[in-house]
This record gives C-alpha cells, structure tokens and sequence, in this order.
C-alpha cells in the first residue's frame, strides 16, 4: 500500500495545528505508521530539502524548518501521495482553497505549516531519511469498512 511522508513545520505546532493535521488524514481513512515530535539540526533540514538547494529561499527555508520541533509522520492508503497534497493545498496559502490545510490555516508561503511528498519515489527517499529506524507494521481494522 502507498505511503507518503508528512511534517508539521514549526508553525504548525507552535500554533497547536497537530491535532487538527493529524485529524484530517485519520478521518479520509488513511493509516498513520509513524508518529514523532522532533527538532531537525541544519544539516538534516538541508539534506530533506536539497533539491531547492539553489532557489533564493533556500536559506530562509532552512531556517523555518530548524526554528522549532516539528512532527513528523508516515501515512499510508490508495493514493495517499497525491491525495495528502490535496488535503495540504497549493504551496502559496493565499492560492490554496478553503478547505484545505494551507486554505484554512496560513498566509504566507514561509509559514505554510505543513509539508507532504510530491512523489511516489520522494515519499519512500524521504521516509527512509526522516524514519531509519523504520515505521509501525500493523493494519487497522476497519480496512474493509473504507476499502471494496
Ligand atoms: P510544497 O511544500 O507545496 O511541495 P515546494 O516543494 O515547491 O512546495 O517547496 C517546499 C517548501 O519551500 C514550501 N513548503 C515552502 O515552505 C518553501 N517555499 C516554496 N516556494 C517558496 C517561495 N517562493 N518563497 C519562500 N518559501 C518557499
């Protein structure tokens, strides 16, 4: 089953959006496999983000990421990927729809709350850089209640 790699950024836990993130994948129907609080060193947060390495931001966003704990986490169902970008909304909070996490919850760009894996292939580079250690191996039950 596809998995994908979600983090609240700093912001997303200063302003106390951890339960609400985490609320909005559990009731879609996706499974969470890997949950925990973390404050990432700059050369983790560069290594997560090093295909922006040359963008102007790049700095800025380094900074962001390493100004506060972050959560960080593994969910897993059909589609999980594309449709956790869908839950998360555009990149720019001010184009995101309301309804989505970025639409409901930011404005600027730099305090956008949330990150998810754009890719099949970036979530498991990502999973495997955030999670070494590996995930939790266990189905949920009601499986036959969300999927035919
Ligand atoms: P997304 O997070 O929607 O996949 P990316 O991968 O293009 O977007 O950008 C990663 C992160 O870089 C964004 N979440 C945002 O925090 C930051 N970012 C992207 N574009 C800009 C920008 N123009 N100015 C400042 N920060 C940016």
């Amino acid at each position: 089953m596809e998995q994908t790699f979600i983090m609240i950024k700093p912001d997303g836990v200063q302003r106390g959006l951890i339960g609400e993130v985490i609320c909005r994948f559990e009731k879609k129907g996706f499974t969470l496999k890997g949950l925990k609080l973390m404050s990432v060193e700059r050369a983790f947060a560069e290594k997560h983000y090093e295909d922006l390495s040359a963008k102007p931001f790049f700095g800025g966003l380094v900074e962001y990421i390493i100004s506060g704990p972050v959560v960080a986490m593994v969910w897993e169902g059909k589609g999980v990927v594309a449709t956790g970008r869908k839950l998360i909304g555009a990149t720019n909070p001010l184009a995101s729809e309301p309804g989505t996490i970025r639409g409901d919850f930011a404005i600027d760009i730099g305090r956008n709350v949330i990150h998810g894996s754009d890719s099949v292939a970036s979530a498991s580079k990502e999973i495997a850089l955030w999670f070494p250690d590996g995930t939790v191996n266990w189905q949920s039950t009601v499986h036959p209640w969300i999927y035919e």
